[in-house]
């Protein structure tokens, strides 16, 4: 019998990274164990209202208690890469002043068993859980944040970067400045549409002086990146007032960390569109060039596109300033849990995009997955053929981009465990491991052995 499992029929290069990703407010649980104190989700998620059916991270998918059981199954699925997240608040808990040991020590005996078991550990210093101390000192409408968020990088860097092959400084600042800061459905819950531009642009500023702070404390050969979630934007149609409406939100979506960041430049329709709300005057001299910090990839987070139309929308508003002038449509077709449509061109067009309009940028896939209810089986088989249905196309949609010459280096799959959904709580399960909260049990769904086999064959058949 021929064991070798059957070449694929869409081969993805030698040396594509296949990861899964997690984050740390929404798998570790030990809210307040070994020095960690809360974030702002753990404020936002003990406040009444703010998360669907009270759910908090106290506990979570208990991974700070279950590390070793789930890299068992990473090393089972076979990827070569996992992507997690650094707790702030466990390694500098007021987010000031020296590191905490035993907040270090957990990711130190995570990425010794990671590297022991041949997966590359690739590192976010910011998925979204900033020290309440830092929140209750202006949070990132403030500037000093960005100053601090450096700082954190630095002393983690110091003691994890002999272990950690890929250091992200920050995952969707897009959400943690909109969401968390303008529509308020993300912690810290503020609805400020000026304090949400300002805090976009501490995110960019804090990412360029994060790169400086890695850079001296990093080994060379260490990778820096970047992961935003790039909007896939679409007009409804070619008049001119939708296609207006388009530009608008790929100015607030896009443009405003990839002008910064690549191009060390604020979009002049940016600055015009948005100056009812602010005159910008919090980019002080310097800030683009400190952005502008070179990176070595991009991480780009893709879920589904986003359709547009001249018209109102609802506040308050993640689109600061575009309330009486952009509609969002629903796009057509099937939908996840989440209600988001399943449309895989949508990440085809992305990455052609940034082929493009970043030449020479190396990009990652840092997360695309879904939400889908399982069915358990009697014997306890978790099912989710539609979540299988759906990584299959957005794969084949990568694939076909890197044969139109997109230079994608690797995919992450969001996520590996089931866990807690921000705003949705445990109700939304991204996971391809179902995990019960009951019990704590793992099961590996449908799509971990799908998955397994598409990274054991290097690519997708049929
Ligand atoms: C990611 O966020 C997160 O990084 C991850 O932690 C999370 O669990 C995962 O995705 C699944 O949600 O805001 O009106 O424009 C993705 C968040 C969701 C942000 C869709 C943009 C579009 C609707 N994205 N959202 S709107």
């Amino acid at each position: 019998v021929d064991a070798r499992p059957e070449a694929p029929t869409l081969a993805f290069p030698a040396g594509f990274r296949w990861g899964t990703a997690t984050a740390a407010y929404q798998i570790e649980g030990a809210a307040t164990e070994d020095g960690r104190t809360p974030s702002i989700w753990d404020t936002f998620s003990r406040t009444p209202g703010r998360v669907r059916n009270g759910d908090t991270g106290d506990i979570a998918a208990d991974h700070y208690h279950r590390m070793d059981e789930d890299i068992a199954l990473l090393a089972e699925l076979g990827v070569s890469d996992y992507r997690f997240s650094i707790a702030w608040p466990r390694v500098q808990p007021t987010g000031r002043g020296p590191a905490v040991q035993k907040g270090l020590d957990f990711y130190r005996r995570l990425t010794d068993a990671l590297r022991a078991a041949g997966i590359r550990p690739v590192a976010t210093l910011y998925h979204w859980d900033l020290p309440q101390e830092l929140e209750d000192a202006g949070g990132w409408p403030h500037r000093d944040t960005a100053a601090r968020f450096a700082e954190y990088a630095h002393l983690t860097a110091d003691a994890l970067g002999d272990r950690v092959a890929t250091w992200t400084t920050l995952n969707e600042p897009w959400c943690a400045a909109f969401l968390g800061y303008g529509s308020g459905v993300h912690a810290p819950g503020r609805t400020e549409p000026a304090a949400a531009l300002r805090a976009a642009h501490h995110f960019n500023l804090a990412h360029g002086l994060a790169v400086r702070a890695l850079r001296a404390a990093l080994p060379a050969a260490a990778e820096i990146s970047l992961t935003l979630n790039l909007h896939a934007v679409r007009p409804a149609s070619g008049d001119p007032d939708d296609l207006d409406a388009a530009r608008r939100i790929d100015a607030l979506g896009n443009r405003i960390f990839l002008d910064p960041v690549f191009h060390g430049r604020l979009p002049d329709d940016l600055v015009a569109d948005t100056a009812a709300l602010t005159d910008w005057s919090f980019v002080h001299d310097g800030d683009l060039a400190t952005a502008h910090a070179p990176i070595d990839s991009l991480g780009i987070n893709y879920y589904a596109p986003t359709v547009v139309a001249a018209g109102t929308s609802p506040t308050p508003s993640p689109w600061p300033g575009t309330e009486d002038r952009v509609r969002f449509l629903p796009a057509p077709g099937p939908r996840t849990a989440m209600d988001w449509p399943v449309d895989a061109e949508g990440l085809y067009e992305l990455l052609t995009r940034l082929r493009d309009d970043l030449p020479g940028v190396p990009l990652v896939i840092t997360e695309n997955g879904a939400a889908y209810d399982d069915y358990a089986d009697p014997s306890g088989d978790v099912h989710d053929p539609e979540r299988v249905a759906y990584l299959h196309a957005h794969l084949a949609a990568v694939h076909r981009a890197l044969a139109d010459g997109a230079d994608v280096r690797g995919y992450f799959l969001w996520s590996l465990l089931d866990n807690f959904e921000w705003a949705y709580g445990y109700g939304k399960r991204f996971g391809i491991v179902h995990v019960d909260f009951a019990t704590q049990r793992r099961t590996p769904k449908d799509s971990a052995r799908w998955y397994a086999r598409v990274i054991a064959r290097g690519g997708l058949t049929g």
